[in-house]
């Protein structure tokens, strides 16, 4: 018999940096706890980079009744970053990585009373990921703490965190049988294990024949076997397991048991507003049902390991999942040991899952470091690792828009993906489309997805004249329908995902009218509001619910004559009526754009089979100022409009490359842009040097190249007049 307890209650903290008999003997002034807890749930939200990241005691007393038992172990489920584990007073473990699970065994050390602590860590170092990224590393005791007593005779506890049982079907779809081999690990002599009302009796291992299987087949029926391990002491384990065939092909894309199944879906950070990643098991399930609501039949699950019962929602769900380590941003020449550490309990934890399809083995790790031998051998070092313990699934990685696309690092993991933010931070819209083309005409050999892409966007600000970086809902929501159309385009991406399903806290970050949010979500940090983007989605998604969906309910004051007014639908044909009568009828596809003339207060409503929604929207005088983030920005598009320009002469609406190339206007842009740089530094150093960030800047128009450079409205209109004064 195994008897697992929860210890989640009675738990006392003290955020201090104090040895661990100091932590004991002050434990009574504590703050009295229940876990899932993190001590920046707050300060890791509210912007400044100023969170707390340090030491955190959780100190608690077992009684007799959770001793109880012949041996028992210690599960901690997630405790970021690195912890160390005080059992009366000696210290038993020390574990490096916030987000996966780990044990240590307590038999050999109760006393008649038993005093437990745990130091959590979150500071800065060099050797434990994440160390550099854009997400706020919560420091914490945030996921289940359990007691597990098990007989003498028991199952491996240990090692990685192990499950004690591993479970490997090999489907053939032909005969439409599988194979399925468990192997366990235990210190007994035999073991039995069942798999679809078999039981087999052997020393290790045993391999099971499912005819007629029932497969795991993605949103439409991913149904679950269970294998069950039984030791004679009475030991037993379980896991749940599916059958299924994955695959990937450069030009087609992804397989999903013999079918064609691109993979189409969003990534999501394992937090909340209000509560970090202190998430309970309803927060998971909340998320999923927004994510079933959405449609996404794959989910990246960003960036680091999740939580046991968020894969399990995935397997039950029949998403698709990429899990990956938290090895992002920057390489760390001390850090080699933790990356494999991290990969090896990674796979160790979640290799049963049946929804998960690739190990991503890092995440733009050439933003801040160079491509070079020891950045080359860590990957192929994880990579093996990942060959070694899983021949069943393939590697990949998310890769820097600035990575050279004929790098030696592109040849290490199994298939590719890149993260490209043109249209956002840098570039326009198009050079995604572009970027991919290239590639995929380069390399036609090679399996290429789209592993992040999104916008910021908070709610209150609107425009009628969206552009980049002005954090509107339009914006954002033009900026998803852009690219939801390039990847219907092309059908060989194998995957692609939306940076971010959720806002979430990156405590850096101060922009957009938000502190310490990234605003990239479809759905807002407390799960609130769906943002416009996310009804693109759920109309080409989401094909189960008939639904209609009225874009810029939220930007009700306008100040123009005629508006547009957009409405997303999985219907093909959607009626528009503005005060009751029908304006317009429009058959299409997840996009209907109608113009109606505004003249006062109007109640709009959209209606598809049978489904309608509806929204007042008003006319204005002047424009809303509240709904304008940027107010800088948006002035300088007012200065350029199109009558103004002489299109036969130069202008800031031209491309940096068109300029660069006239004898008399490129030396006047080479001029600018040096003195930018010479003020700039670094950043002007890696532009420089990359010539791949210098073609991409050679297609942005001087305008908006400016803008993001930050030039003030003088010099924008100074160097248009100078360029208008050059004939092409
Ligand atoms: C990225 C990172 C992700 C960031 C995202 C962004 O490429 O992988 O962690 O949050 O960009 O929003 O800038």
């Amino acid at each position: 018999m195994r008897k697992i307890t929860n210890i989640n209650g009675g738990w006392r903290f003290l955020k201090a940096a104090v040895p661990p008999e100091t932590a004991m003997n002050w434990a009574a002034r504590g703050e009295e706890v229940t876990l899932p807890h993190t001590w920046n749930a707050i300060d890791g939200q509210d912007g400044g980079n100023d969170y707390h990241r340090g030491t955190g005691w959780y100190v608690r007393e077992l009684t007799e009744e959770e001793c109880a038992g012949e041996r028992l172990f210690l599960e901690v489920k997630g405790a970021a970053m690195t912890a160390e584990v005080f059992f009366n007073g000696e210290k038993l473990a020390r574990h490096e990585g916030g987000y996966s699970a780990f044990r240590v065994e307590l038999s050999g050390k109760l006393r008649e009373k038993n005093a437990l602590a745990i130091s959590v860590n979150n500071e800065d170092n060099t050797t434990v990921y994440p160390q550099k990224a854009d997400f706020t590393f919560y420091g914490g005791l945030y996921r289940d703490v359990n007691l597990i007593a098990v007989p003498a005779e028991h199952f491996e506890l240990l090692r990685d965190g192990t499950p004690g049982i591993k479970v490997t079907p090999v489907v053939d779809l032909e005969k439409k049988t599988a194979s399925v081999t468990v192997e366990t690990w235990h210190n007994g002599k035999s073991v039995d294990i069942t798999v679809n009302g078999e039981t087999k009796s052997v020393e290790r291992e045993a391999t099971f024949l499912i005819e007629n299987v029932r497969l795991w087949d993605g949103l439409d029926d991913p149904y679950l076997y269970t294998a069950t391990a039984k030791l004679p002491s009475g030991d037993e384990i379980s896991t749940r397991f599916g059958c299924r065939v994955f695959a990937c092909d450069p030009e087609k894309g992804f397989f999903l048991n013999g079918r064609s199944y691109p993979l189409r879906g969003v990534s999501r950070h394992q937090d909340l507003k209000g509560k970090g990643n202190a998430l309970s098991f309803e927060d998971h399930k909340a998320d999923m049902a927004i994510i079933r609501e959405l449609g996404a039949n794959t989910l990246r699950l960003a960036h680091y390991q999740h939580a046991q019962e968020f894969y399990d929602l995935c397997d039950e769900n029949g998403i698709v999942v990429w899990a990956e380590i938290p090895y992002i941003t920057m390489h760390m020449h001390d850090g080699r040991e933790n990356t494999l550490s991290q990969m090896r309990e990674l796979i160790t934890q979640c290799y049963n899952h049946p929804c998960i399809a690739v190990w991503g083995l890092s995440n733009e790790i050439t933003a801040a470091s160079a491509v070079n031998e020891e950045l080359l051998e860590n990957h192929r070092a994880l990579n093996e690792l990942c060959h070694r313990m899983d021949p069943t699934r393939l590697t990949t990685m998310a890769d820097v828009f600035m990575l050279e696309i004929d790098s030696p690092i592109l040849q290490i993991p199994d298939i590719n993906s890149y993260n490209l933010y043109f249209g956002w931070y840098l570039g326009e819209l198009e050079q995604t489309d572009e970027f991919f083309d290239e590639y995929h005409a380069k390399y036609p050999e090679r399996v290429i997805g789209f592993s992040e892409y999104g916008a910021d966007a908070n709610p209150a600000f609107h425009s009628s004249r969206p552009e980049k970086g002005d954090y509107t809902e339009e914006y954002q929501a033009l900026y998803h329908e852009h690219m939801l159309k390039m990847i219907q385009a092309r059908p060989y991406l194998w995957a692609t995902h939306v940076w971010n399903l959720f806002d979430f806290a990156a405590d850096g970050r101060d922009e957009g009218g938000k502190h310490g949010e990234n605003q990239k979500g479809l759905v807002t940090f407390d799960r609130q509001l769906r943002k416009d983007a996310f009804y693109l989605y759920k109309a080409a998604w989401n094909k189960k619910e008939p639904f209609v969906h009225l874009c810029g309910k939220r930007y009700v004051m306008r100040c123009e004559e005629e508006t547009e007014i957009k409405v997303y639908s999985n219907q093909s044909e959607v009626s528009l009526y503005v005060d009751g009568t029908l304006m317009g009828k429009q058959s299409g596809e997840t996009v209907f754009r109608f113009r109606i003339p505004l003249m006062g207060e109007h109640l709009i409503r959209a209606e598809a089979a049978g489904c309608s929604d509806s929204m007042c929207i008003r006319r204005v005088d002047q424009p809303e100022e509240s709904y304008i983030f940027n107010k800088a920005a948006a002035s300088v598009t007012n200065w350029f409009d199109a009558d103004d320009i002489d299109p036969t002469c130069f202008s800031v609406q031209d491309t940096l490359g068109e300029i660069r190339q006239h004898p008399q206007a490129g030396p006047i842009v080479d001029a600018m842009m040096a003195k930018g740089a010479s003020e700039r530094g670094d950043v002007a150093d890696a532009v420089k040097d990359n010539p791949a960030l210098q073609r991409m800047m050679g297609r942005m128009t001087m305008l908006s190249l400016l803008k993001q450079g930050g030039a003030d409205e003088q010099s924008i209109k100074q160097l248009n007049r100078v360029l208008q004064g050059i004939k092409k």
